[in-house]
């Protein structure tokens, strides 16, 4: 007899079966970036299968304190989070951007510590993330009922509204609304409360304002990682769209600026020159110490991010932060 698996197959809403269509956006992505003054290239692409590996060397870095402040404040109040995730019953537990969940499985520990009835939904764009996780979930917590799912994030939070009927609690940690601009980031959280129900909730992560030199050297490392990390996005663009740049002629830079709360990255042109893309067929210029932003992370204060939650449509139910007061999460209801 075989024994009854808890973990469903994948659910992969990514819309390409081979990678023609991805290649195709991202290079009109590319050219649309380069063609503008000032230029710009969008962070999301930073996390191919190398960018995803020095992404996790970043979470190791000395300055990187994001992951480690979001981890050490779950485990000091996932007692409290998971009573008050667990007061209206039964509930999907939806993880959005989960990857390798190490925040999340916190979580999980302590709700079948204190038995309450939920189910797991991690999201994530990346399907091989997916897989891993969901084959680990099942050794680890065998009697937990996981269904993955790979989709982008609006694509998921549709699936979601329409084939889960139970009450919800979304997650979005890691402070990943920052790489929006504050519109953006706004109208993000605004599409999720349009796929839940009023009294679903939904934790956000949040990187707080604090000494612009802590977050400046959080993204500008002695090691040069965020700097690899970052260059990337240029071997990424070699590599898929058969793009020449020299990555010895550009170098990254970093700003916070602490009146807006952001931080900023580029990648600067150390020369004139020019590159060319195969996928394009086409040349950008670069002017001498002409930039390209590639990333801005935003950092909020609490009142700030409360009220981008009730222009949303969420009303904060509390706020918890990590010892050194740098890091929330922030548990919101909607309303
Ligand atoms: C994954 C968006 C939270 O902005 O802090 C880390 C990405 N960029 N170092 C961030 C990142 C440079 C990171 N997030």
């Amino acid at each position: 007899m075989l024994l009854q698996s808890t973990t469903n197959p994948l659910i992969d809403l990514s819309r390409k079966t081979n990678g023609t269509q991805d290649r195709a956006e991202f290079a009109k992505h590319v050219a649309d970036g380069l063609s503008q003054h000032p230029k710009k290239l969008s962070s999301r692409y930073f996390y191919d299968a190398k960018g995803s590996k020095l992404f996790q060397q970043i979470m190791d870095l000395p300055e990187y304190y994001l992951t480690r402040a979001e981890y050490s404040l779950m485990q000091r109040h996932r007692s409290a989070m998971v009573r008050a995730f667990a007061a209206g019953g039964f509930f999907h537990l939806v993880d959005l951007g989960a990857g390798d969940a190490l925040k999340t499985k916190l979580l999980l520990q302590e709700l079948e510590r204190q038995q309450k009835p939920f189910d797991y939904v991690p999201m994530d764009i990346s399907g091989s993330a997916m897989q891993e996780l969901s084959k680990d979930l099942q050794q680890a917590h065998p009697d937990l009922h996981v269904q993955a799912v790979v989709a982008e994030y609006i694509t998921g939070l549709q699936w979601l509204e329409q084939h889960l009927t139970e009450r919800k609690v979304v997650l979005f940690l890691g402070s990943n609304i920052g790489n929006f601009e504050r519109e953006e980031g706004l109208e993000f959280i605004s599409q999720i409360r349009r796929h839940l129900q009023p009294g679903d909730l939904f934790l956000l992560g949040v990187d707080l304002t604090k000494d612009p030199d802590i977050i400046l050297a959080a993204y500008n490392d002695a090691s040069g990682v965020t700097a690899a990390f970052n260059l990337n996005l240029l071997e990424r663009i070699n590599r898929e769209l058969g793009g020449n740049f020299d990555l010895d002629d550009f170098k990254h830079f970093a700003l916070y600026d602490p009146q807006l709360g952001v931080m900023k990255s580029f990648l600067v042109s150390q020369c004139e020159q020019e590159v060319y893309l195969e996928a394009n067929q086409a040349r950008y210029s670069f002017a001498a110490w002409e930039a390209i932003h590639t990333e801005s992370s935003h950092k909020y204060t609490l009142p700030q991010a409360t009220e981008m939650g009730r222009s949303a449509g969420f009303e904060l139910v509390t706020s918890y932060l990590d010892e050194k007061g740098g890091f929330a999460d922030m548990l919101f209801k909607a309303i």
